[in-house]
């Protein structure tokens, strides 16, 4: 296969969408461009000085490793240099941020909106296994009055553009414009996200459950049944199945969109809510993982179909394989046409 940048490979899809001007296209490129800069600190993260913790503390209330603080601000340097987004949320940052603002931006026409995780995992940095960048695009609903949260605040179905950067044993960008999902992986010689993995399905079925069996107990009932679905014997059914969990969330969803299989980080009694993200982490995945032919539903909604209510809102996720992901419905004693009612 001929080799095809992410550059030229985003340019010749320009031609899916008519009416684009190119600005997409030049935000795609503005953050493949914040990913080479970032993997160029994770890779040497143990020798350079920015390891460890910045002593500052996240909206989250999480210690701010050096890295999350530095792959922020790369996104948002990127961003606001290019020009074509106008509005960031950040996981590391409690209020949006409107780049129309800046005075460094050039013309900020932006028509879009971004919202990212900037570096996922980050608890595992030190601990030298994969973490990610996860990023999900909107357009801004009306250019005619100033921004405000709420221009940020759309329903995951409404987005333009969805994808994440895994820094592990190669760095791969993984993203959809709702055409499909293409892989590149980063090129070192060359210093270019290079394609290597065009139209990406995932498998309807699959072997390996993710899930963080140490919170077992606090699990609900429909979950700690599903967890013993996948570990009874039943040739016919492949199981039991193989249990893999790395608590990096970009890490565990890259081998289950590669492998098949099943994503899980349902409503607990200490996260009522889920633990993850809606806008920066659950929206993007669910949209590549739909896109590739596969699911995901919170405990009582498609994940794309939740209407958000600020920033930094958590919701409970199952993602993966599309036939497993039904399953989980079964054992939720819901029909999977009622969880998914809204259609895709
Ligand atoms: P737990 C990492 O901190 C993260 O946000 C996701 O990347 C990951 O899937 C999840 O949290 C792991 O959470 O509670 O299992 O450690």
């Amino acid at each position: 296969m001929a080799l095809k940048t992410l550059g030229q490979f985003i340019i010749e899809k320009q031609a899916d969408f008519p009416y684009a001007k190119g600005e997409l296209s030049r935000l795609l490129r503005d953050i493949g461009i914040a990913a080479k800069v970032i993997n160029r600190e994770v890779n040497k993260a143990g020798l350079a000085d920015i390891l460890g913790e910045s002593g500052d503390q996240n909206v989250q209330g999480e210690m701010q490793k050096k890295l999350d603080v530095y792959a922020d601000e790369q996104f948002i340097e990127a961003l606001s240099r290019g020009g074509e987004c106008c509005y960031i949320a950040s996981e590391e940052h409690e209020g949006g941020i409107d780049l129309t603002v800046r005075t460094t931006a050039t013309s900020h026409s932006g028509k879009y909106i971004v919202c990212m995780d900037p570096l996922d995992g980050s608890s595992n940095i030190d601990l030298n296994v994969s973490v990610g960048s996860i990023f999900s695009i909107y357009r801004r609903k009306d250019l005619n009055r100033p921004l405000t949260e709420a221009d940020v605040l759309q329903v995951g179905h409404d987005q333009v553009a969805a994808g994440y950067v895994i820094y592990g044993s190669s760095t791969m960008l993984v993203y959809t414009t709702g055409k499909g999902v293409n892989g590149f992986t980063l090129d070192p010689s060359i210093g270019e996200f290079c394609l290597s993995h065009p139209d990406m399905r995932i498998p309807a079925e699959g072997r390996t459950y993710s899930i963080n069996e140490g919170n077992y107990l606090k699990f609900p009932q429909y979950i700690k049944d599903y967890i013993k679905y996948c570990q009874m014997e039943d040739v016919e059914t492949n199981r039991p199945y193989t249990s893999r969990y790395i608590g990096s969330m970009v890490a565990d969803l890259h081998r289950t969109l590669i492998t098949g299989g099943i994503f899980l980080y349902p409503e607990t009694s200490s996260y009522p809510d889920g633990k993850l993200r809606l806008l920066y982490e659950c929206n993007p995945m669910a949209f590549i993982i739909e896109q590739a032919g596969g699911m995901a539903i919170s405990a009582r909604d498609r994940v794309l179909d939740i209407k958000p209510v600020h920033l930094h809102q958590r919701t409970p996720i199952v993602i993966g394989s599309m036939n497993m992901v039904k399953k989980v419905c079964e054992f939720m004693n819901r029909p999977y046409e009622d969880v998914n009612a809204a259609g895709s």
